[in-house]
């Protein structure tokens, strides 16, 4: 009998959907699922119909960072970190679509900060964030310590990664660590409408500025608005420019192609 995919893979129109997919284990990480993942992330940045992607997780967890059984713990972790944490992180930040992290539940770990580097973090009432790696010894990984002090500033930064403690869906809205938090029952379908509906706009330009201001986030002023006048120059000789601009002068609904 075949064996369970770990990392289940729908597609809803222009929108695939991943859901990682050990929910005996809070879909903690080993070796076999990040292979699935990382197949699914190419995949996925590789075919021109899909146009905004969502990830989830099964059961009650969304995931709880690294399966601390997988025997790879321990070995190296230095390098479990650059050779599977760091292109992990980096493969979500250059995606060529928008990315929606649908936290269904507690996202713990390199869990919490794999969803927190999506474009969109969405979250279940229900669910919560752990920066758990000072519980066992380590810092914050899958980008941390990059991501929570430009998310939360430094002070909450360094509170939630030293105390470890778990914080809720609604105080990870009102700190801004996430865009928003719904209704569990209410958590499928917000976020596929919303991946719908960024999946009809013009993607080219919502991959180039989540780049451009991932980008910002490291140069001076005068540095950020030359690139923001390079970034603009390339969004305006493609042809979503153009049909934005001819939709809205005809007065109809845009039709956008470019990845
Ligand atoms: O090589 C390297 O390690 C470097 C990379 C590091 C990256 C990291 O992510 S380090 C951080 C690893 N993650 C954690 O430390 C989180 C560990 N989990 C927890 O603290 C708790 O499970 C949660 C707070 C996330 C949830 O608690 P709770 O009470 O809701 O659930 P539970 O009962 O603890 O967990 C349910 C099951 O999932 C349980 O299994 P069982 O007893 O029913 O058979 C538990 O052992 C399992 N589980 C949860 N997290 C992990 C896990 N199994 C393996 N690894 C996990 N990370």
């Amino acid at each position: 009998m075949a064996a369970e995919p770990l990392v289940l893979i729908e597609t809803h129109g222009a929108v695939r959907k991943l859901t990682l997919n050990r929910p005996a284990s809070l879909n903690s990480f080993t070796s076999a699922m990040h292979r699935e993942l990382r197949a699914a992330l190419d995949a996925a940045a590789d075919d021109a119909s899909v146009r905004c992607l969502v990830i989830t997780g099964a059961g009650r967890g969304f995931c709880a960072g690294q399966d601390l059984n997988d025997p790879e713990v321990g070995t190296n972790v230095g390098q479990v970190v650059e050779r599977i944490y760091k292109p992990l992180a980096l493969r979500i930040a250059s995606m060529p679509v928008p990315v929606i992290a649908m936290v269904n539940g507690v996202a713990a770990g390199a869990g919490a900060n794999f969803a927190l580097g999506c474009d969109l973090v969405i979250a279940a009432r229900s669910a919560s964030f752990i920066q758990a790696f000072s519980k066992i010894g380590l810092i914050p990984d899958c980008g941390g310590t990059w991501l929570l002090p430009r998310l939360v500033g430094r002070a909450k930064a360094i509170g939630l990664a030293m105390t470890g403690d778990k914080l809720s869906a609604e105080g990870a809205e009102r700190m801004g660590l996430i865009w928003s938090v719904v209704d569990d029952a209410a958590l499928q379908d917000q976020t596929m409408a919303l991946a719908a509906r960024l999946a009809a706009m013009p993607v080219k330009a919502l991959a180039a500025t989540r780049r451009t201001i991932d980008e910002s986030i490291m140069t001076d002023y005068a540095s950020a608005l030359s690139l923001e006048a390079r970034v603009q120059n390339d969004m305006g000789a493609q042809p979503d420019f153009r049909e934005g601009v001819a939709a809205f002068l005809d007065k109809r609904a845009a039709k956008f192609s470019d990845r």
